[in-house]
């Protein structure tokens, strides 16, 4: 009989050889049939699954996570970038990766952390001294703790956002009222040490693949080890980078330069 090449790529997410394009097998016009939202796409094309409506929901909650952290102003790391590179008279493309390219360990980027290390220490029982200390003696920030303008008596209100849809819709919240329980051990050493953004998604979405009954003990080992979440940050934040290029070119604002005051130069 035929033996066949074998291939030189091989995918499992979208199908464009038929009348019309399939998403973990899912027709484009069923998806528009049937009104799927964003978090629907995401759903299938990430987790190659349709999820219940509170788990979209929260993806988009994650359009809260996408809506919440679509912008964050122009003095992060990210829109910093972007705004420069656009003043600099790049295009589109490039003023936006030059903002997603600061997405990583500090900025944006500690979701996947979050969730490894706070599902570890969780599963493994252990106190949030224990955790936060053992951390320490690694020499290690706790990924999803800290901010630059958020403190205990100012906190995160997307944060906030964020723990009311998880405790209101979510059949359970152990790994985010667990990272509640490691914030209120961080704050009690400093006050700027709260559960951030990346916190809070990294440990309210342990809880979606733990508790929607959609995902095998290995799926979800698997999708924290490859490190899904940070995508949703950069799928957000695209937004607002985009936004700050035109802004800034609508704006007409001319090439940057850093103020000679601004700089200690040391020898
Ligand atoms: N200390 C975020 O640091 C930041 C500690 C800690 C133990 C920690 C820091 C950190 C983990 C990474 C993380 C996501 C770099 C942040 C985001 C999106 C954003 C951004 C926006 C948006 C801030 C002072 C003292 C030192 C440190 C200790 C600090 N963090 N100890 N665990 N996690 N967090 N990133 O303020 O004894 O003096 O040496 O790396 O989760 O990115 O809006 O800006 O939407 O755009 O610069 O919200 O927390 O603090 O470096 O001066 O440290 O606290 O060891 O102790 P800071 P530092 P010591 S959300």
């Amino acid at each position: 009989g035929k033996v066949r090449a074998p291939t030189h790529i091989v995918s499992t997410i979208c199908d464009d050889r038929g009348d019309e394009p399939t998403y973990a097998g899912v027709q484009i016009s069923t998806i528009i049939e049937k009104d799927y939202g964003l978090g629907d796409v995401i759903s299938l094309l990430w987790f190659k699954r349709s999820l219940p409506k509170y788990c979209t929901k929260f993806i988009e909650a994650c359009y809260m996570c996408i809506i919440l952290c679509a912008d964050h102003g122009p003095c992060v790391s990210g829109a910093h970038n972007t705004i420069v590179t656009s003043r600099a008279g790049k295009d589109l493309v490039s003023s936006l990766v030059s903002g997603l390219l600061t997405i990583g360990p500090r900025f944006g980027g500690a979701i996947d952390d979050a969730a490894r290390y706070f599902k570890d220490a969780y599963d493994k029982n252990l106190t949030p001294y224990d955790f936060v200390e053992s951390m320490k003696k690694k020499g290690i920030r706790v990924p999803g703790i800290g901010h630059r303008i958020k403190r205990g008596d100012n906190r995160d209100k997307r944060v906030e956002l964020l723990q009311h849809y998880g405790r209101t819709f979510f059949p359970s919240v152990k790994y985010m009222e667990y990272a509640v329980r490691v914030e209120s051990y961080t704050l009690s050493k400093s006050n700027n040490l709260v559960l951030n953004v990346d916190g809070a998604i990294g440990s309210l979405f342990l809880d979606l693949l733990a508790s929607c009954a959609m995902f095998s003990q290995q799926e979800i080992d698997e999708i924290v080890g490859i490190g899904y979440l940070n995508g949703l940050f950069v799928l957000a934040r695209t937004i607002g980078l985009i936004g700050h290029t035109f802004d800034q070119k609508r704006l007409k604002q001319p090439l940057y330069r850093h103020p000679w005051e601004d700089v200690l130069y040391a020898k």
